[in-house]
Parts: C-alpha cells; structure tokens; sequence
C-alpha cells in the first residue's frame, strides 16, 4: 500500500494511505544513499507500507525517492543532516515588520536555502494591522519591490483581524503541498488555524500523546484543505540555515544573477571586486537591487567564517 508521511513521534510515523491514517515504523536499516541522516523518514515522504499481521499498524518497507527536500545540519550530531519536510511544492514565508522584526537580510538567506533545494517560494506578511508609520510603510515597499520582480508572490494579511484571509491565501496554497516557516512569533499557528480550523485539535492531540509518557519529538505535521493541498508546520524549527553552497554557487541562487552568469571575465568569479564583474556592473545600473547584493555580499562573508 503507498501512503504519504504526515507527521512523525518519535519512532512512530503517521502515514495517510487510502484515506486512512495508519501508525507505522521502520524495521531495518534504510540506505539514504550519501546523506548522512538523523532521521530516515520525514513528513512529506511517499512510502510503501504493509500491515501487521493481524494488527492496526504497518512497518514501513519503502521510501519512494524523494522529489525535493527541505535540510538543515543536526544540531546534535556532527556531519549529519536532518530532514525538516519532503516532497513539497512550495515554501512559505510568513514575515512581520514587527513584533517581531523580519530583516531583509532573513529574507534572502531564506530564499537562497529554498532556491537551492529548488522549491518555489512565497512570501506572506502578516500583521499588517500594525503597520503604522512611515518605516512600515519603507519597509512594505521594499519588500513588493525587491521580491516582486524575481518572481515570489508577496501577499499582505491579517491573520488576527482580515476575515478574509482564508480566501485571500487559498487560490496560491490549494491542490500544494506547502511548508509553513518563519520566525517565532509572526503568526504561523494564527493562519494555520484560520487556514485549517481543526488544526488546534490535532496539535491538543499531540500533547495527550506525551501525557502518556510516549516520546514526541514532533518534527513537522502535515494538515490538510478541505478543498485539497497541504500545509506543513514545523514547531520547533525557527529556520533552516544554508547548507553547503560553494562560493562561486551562491550567485546561482539569486534568481537576477542568474541571467548574468557566465558573463563576467573570470569563469571563477565571486562578484565581490574583480575586474571585468557583470554582476557588479549590474548593481551600478540598477538592474540589481543594492539591498540583494548586499545580502549576497553578507551571505558569502558568514558562510566564510563558518568554515
Ligand atoms: N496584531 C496582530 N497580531 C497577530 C496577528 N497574527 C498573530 N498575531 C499574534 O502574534 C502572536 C504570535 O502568534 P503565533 O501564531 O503564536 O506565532 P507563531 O509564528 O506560531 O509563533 P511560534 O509558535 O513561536 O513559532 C500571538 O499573540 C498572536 O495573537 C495579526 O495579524 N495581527
Ligand atoms: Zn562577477
């Protein structure tokens, strides 16, 4: 039987097979090819299953290979990996100008991690109720003109107050397999429940699982649309950081870099202060906004120091 993973406890998977949700777990070793992986199941997987004999659960025989994947490093083994989600259509991002404060610089880092897995982002502000002023209003205006143009869709909601955000997000999430990110506090677990109302039992039911002393380490749940596609909330997971990128790689990332690639004068170049730099040249003209190549600049100084 195939089924989808939508949320893992522990040693416990629940994977959603012919229109039943079944606990399921892994029997052996699974090879995951080169990764390196704390978890060898993730929600969002396809896998094919089998029941008990004369049992409710199933063991999990087959990981179908995944689409895409969402990663970042353990954080408590060294050179190991974790999967956050798989198999998804799209990443979102829910910013705040404030309480918290989403930078610009967040934002970038975010979209480069995303382009790198090659999952389609968009980008949701919320707690538009509170923009006031004119640095929100700045800030709202760098946001739809830097982000626009390359091509994420910037919506603009109030998950507390706008009755009407279901149907404002619904035609861009529905029929996908989306996963919901961002900092802590910007109002993720407000839209989810204003996206998918049964949401806050299904988490309440978590909570029963631990009461009874069960080992749950929650590390995403799927929830579903009544008029199809999924939602993927990640409690816990606050961000996922840039894994891996090469230097010369990084540009491959911004989407209006893209375009220049190849045109520069060193095939090895970094945009940083060559001569003969495209993308540099770009940034003068205006083709580039400032603000992305400021990022660009930031991101590759950080990935540096961390080596
Ligand atoms: N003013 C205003 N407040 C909001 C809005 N949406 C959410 N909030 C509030 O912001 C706070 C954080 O919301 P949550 O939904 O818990 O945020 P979260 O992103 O799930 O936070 P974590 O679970 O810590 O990741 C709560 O006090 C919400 O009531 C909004 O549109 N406007
Ligand atoms: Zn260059």
């Amino acid at each position: 039987m195939k089924g989808r993973v939508i949320k893992s406890t522990g040693s416990w998977y629940t994977v959603l097979a012919e229109d039943r949700f079944i606990q399921t777990r892994l029997k052996g070793k699974f090879k995951q090819g080169d990764l390196k992986l704390t978890n060898p199941i993730s929600v969002g997987d396809w896998v094919e299953i089998e029941m008990e004999p004369g049992q409710e659960t199933a063991i999990i025989r087959t990981i179908l290979p995944r689409e895409n994947y969402v990663i970042r490093k353990s954080t408590r083994k060294q050179h190991f990996s974790h999967i956050i989600a798989s198999n998804l259509d799209q990443a979102i991002l829910v910013v705040t100008m404030k309480n918290p404060r989403t930078s610009l610089g967040f934002i970038d880092r975010f979209l480069v991690s995303t382009e790198s897995f090659r999952i389609p982002a968009i980008i949701i502000v919320n707690k538009v109720d509170l923009m006031d002023g004119e640095d929100a209003e700045d800030w709202l205006q760098d946001i739809r003109d830097i982000y626009k143009p390359l091509g994420y869709e910037v919506l603009e909601v109030s998950a507390m107050h706008d009755e009407g955000v279901r149907d404002k997000i619904l035609p861009f999430i529905q029929g996908k397999s989306s996963l919901i990110s961002g900092h802590s506090g910007v109002g993720k677990s407000t839209l989810l429940n204003r996206l998918v109302p049964e949401a806050r039992q299904e988490t309440n039911e978590v909570s029963g699982y631990s009461s009874k002393g069960v080992h749950t380490t929650t590390f995403a749940e799927m929830f579903f649309l009544k008029e199809g596609g999924d939602l993927i909330d990640t409690p816990g997971i606050k961000e996922f950081g840039i894994l891996d990128v090469e230097d010369t790689e990084l540009s491959h990332y911004f989407p209006e870099m893209r375009a220049y690639l190849g045109e520069c004068k060193y095939n090895n170049c970094k945009h940083i202060n060559e001569p003969g730099c495209v993308i540099i040249q770009k940034v003068e003209e205006g083709y580039i906004h400032p603000y992305r190549y400021q990022s660009y600049i930031n991101i590759l100084s950080e990935e540096d120091s961390h080596r």
